[in-house]
């Protein structure tokens, strides 16, 4: 009789059930060996692996975050949450907020309103390399799969070298004379660590989150003697999808469900492995293999292991999304974007339509809060090296992502989990008449681009906020290979506003808080003095870098012959 009033019960119901999670959080260095290796790492509250978000829809997630690491500036990036209405709890430093220096407390507040599997690290000058990374899982009672259990599993790469110093290395002459490489891991992890227990029930249906956190290449996951059936790519729902083994870019997730075997007799292996094709270089040190194992009885043996070998991926273009959305059909706006690395003054830096980015004097949120309705929409004002695209509300927004480089790049899009329209096979070249949209396209938030193809994605514009569109490879982040998408930034400032803690660590570093990329509040369109140097002493996110030492003469050569 009263069905009628069911939905407005279930939309009541939810917003009296939904919760205010509290986390006070101190980023503090910690001793830790993740792969036996001891060196310091960037933790939270004195402890390392980084504790989980665990959240349920419609939740409002509160992160009091202390910088106590005395030495380094921090933020963070909570990936994949939209912060609608709250673009500045989105977390990359120069962008929606300024980096948070020592001492200094910083408070994201924000609600989720979408479920799945999620995490969250430093977006401040490739700290998270250095371990500053976490789960962040979404709970829904509404979620179109059932099970009894949940396991998350982070894989990743692992370096025992420290971020400031790999960076400085990898952006310098030296590292471009050499051919310009990326940092190679030492290691790969499972939940931070290595030979990674997980505790299980037979017969029991386990929904396992499983997250690439690394900072560079993928990975393979594979659990021996089970099947897994993918039911969310990067907090989408998709039709049911059997696989025997997972491939993550870094920032890609999945959950799976796994039953467990109805026999405890023996204990099962979980076998993962870096994706070595894209090290440019494979030193013996190198061990891209780590094991973990599902526990069924721990008076038990482990089970031999033997390296991961048989990569046998499902292509995630051919996932479906459970609801079904069909293709946009009508892009309003397209935006095209080349990448490529180019040698900028004997640097290697990463270029998107020929230019890198580079952070500018406002961060780019507060520009937009400040400007005159007559600039707003202008992207000049967001500075050159920016690489500012502004998007108008709620259009349909078409990007086509053409790699010009010898190697895949995983692309992330701040606010939104885009539509795939295509992906091309490795060197193919972009043909507009080529393009054939699949009736429901996969939708995701991280997605590889295959060496010198291209990527079509669209989506709506119906999220007013900075969003930042970039290669999830820390390395090439630092590297420039970002753009700035300017989403609708007239309502933005209509909507929404900035808190004063946020403006506070601006002001105690002396970083202007209004006006264009440059800081002028009086000519708008005057950019003398913006950001549009890249730095030749990058030591990421130190406060107190080492000066810079001479270059040799020997290193001066090298690079002129570069
Ligand atoms: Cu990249």
């Amino acid at each position: 009789m009263f069905t009628y009033l069911l939905p407005i019960c279930l939309a009541l119901c939810q917003t009296v059930l939904s919760k205010t999670l509290i986390y006070d959080w101190d980023v503090t260095w910690v001793w830790a060996s993740p792969d036996g290796f001891g060196r310091p790492v960037a933790g939270i509250n004195n402890r390392f692996p980084c504790p989980p978000i665990e959240a349920t829809v419609g939740d409002r997630v509160i992160v009091n975050l202390n910088n106590k690491l005395g030495n380094e500036t921090t933020s963070l990036h909570f990936h994949g949450i939209y912060q609608t209405g709250t673009s500045a709890m989105d977390g990359p430093s120069g962008v929606t907020q300024c980096p948070i220096p020592p001492g200094a407390s910083f408070t994201y507040d924000f609600v989720v309103n979408q479920s799945g599997t999620y995490w969250y690290h430093s977006h401040n000058k490739g700290q998270y390399i250095d371990g500053l990374r976490g789960p962040f899982i979404i709970r829904d009672a509404a979620a179109p799969f059932k099970f009894d259990e949940e396991l998350t599993i982070t894989l990743s790469d692992w370096y025992q070298g420290q971020a400031p110093d790999l960076i400085n290395y990898f952006m310098s002459a030296a590292n471009e004379a050499a051919g310009g490489s990326e940092p190679i891991p030492n290691s790969a992890l499972i939940g931070d660590t290595q030979n990674t227990k997980f505790n299980v029930k037979p017969k029991t249906t386990y929904l396992v989150h499983v997250l690439n956190i690394g900072s560079f290449v993928g990975a393979y996951l594979k659990i021996d003697g089970h099947e897994m059936t993918i039911v969310e790519a990067d907090g989408v729902y998709t039709e049911s999808q059997a696989v025997d083994e997972l491939y993550l870019t870094v920032a890609q997730r999945y959950s799976v469900l796994v039953t467990t075997k109805d026999d405890t007799s023996q204990n099962s292996a979980i076998l993962s492995t870096l994706d070595t094709s894209m090290f440019d270089d494979f030193p013996p040190w190198a061990n891209p293999d780590v094991y973990g194992y599902l526990i069924y009885d721990s008076s038990k043996s482990l089970p031999p292991v033997s390296p991961l070998r048989d990569y046998n991926v499902f292509d995630d273009f051919d996932l479906i999304p459970q609801d079904r959305q069909t293709a946009f059909t009508k892009v309003d706006e397209q935006i095209m974007i080349t990448m490529n690395f180019e040698d900028d003054d004997g640097i290697n830096r990463a270029i998107v339509n020929n230019v890198t980015y580079i952070p500018q004097n406002v961060p780019t949120l507060y520009t937009a809060m400040s400007a005159p309705k007559d600039v707003v929409m202008n992207p000049l004002i967001y500075g050159v090296n920016s690489n500012a695209f502004v998007l108008k509300f709620n259009q349909t927004i078409e990007i086509v992502l053409i790699n010009l480089d010898s190697g895949g790049h995983p692309w992330h899009l701040h606010g939104h989990k885009f539509q795939v329209i295509a992906r091309s096979p490795a060197n193919t070249t972009y043909e507009a008449s080529a393009i054939h949209p699949p009736q429901t396209p996969m939708r995701r938030d991280t997605i590889l681009v295959y060496t010198g193809g291209y990527i079509v994605l669209r989506f709506q514009a119906d999220n007013p906020g900075i969003q930042l569109f970039h290669c999830h490879i820390e390395w090439h982040v630092e590297a420039g290979l970002i753009a700035t998408l300017v989403e609708a930034p007239d309502v933005l400032q209509d909507t929404q506003s900035i808190p004063h803690d946020h403006y506070q660590v601006c002001k105690s570093q002396n970083i202007p808080t209004k006006g264009n990329a440059a800081g002028n509040t009086q000519n708008w369109l005057d950019l003398t003095g913006a950001n549009t140097n890249i730095s030749t002493n990058d030591y990421g996110a130190l406060v107190n870098p080492p000066k810079r030492k001479r270059r040799s003469r020997v290193m001066r050569s090298l690079s002129n012959q570069g």
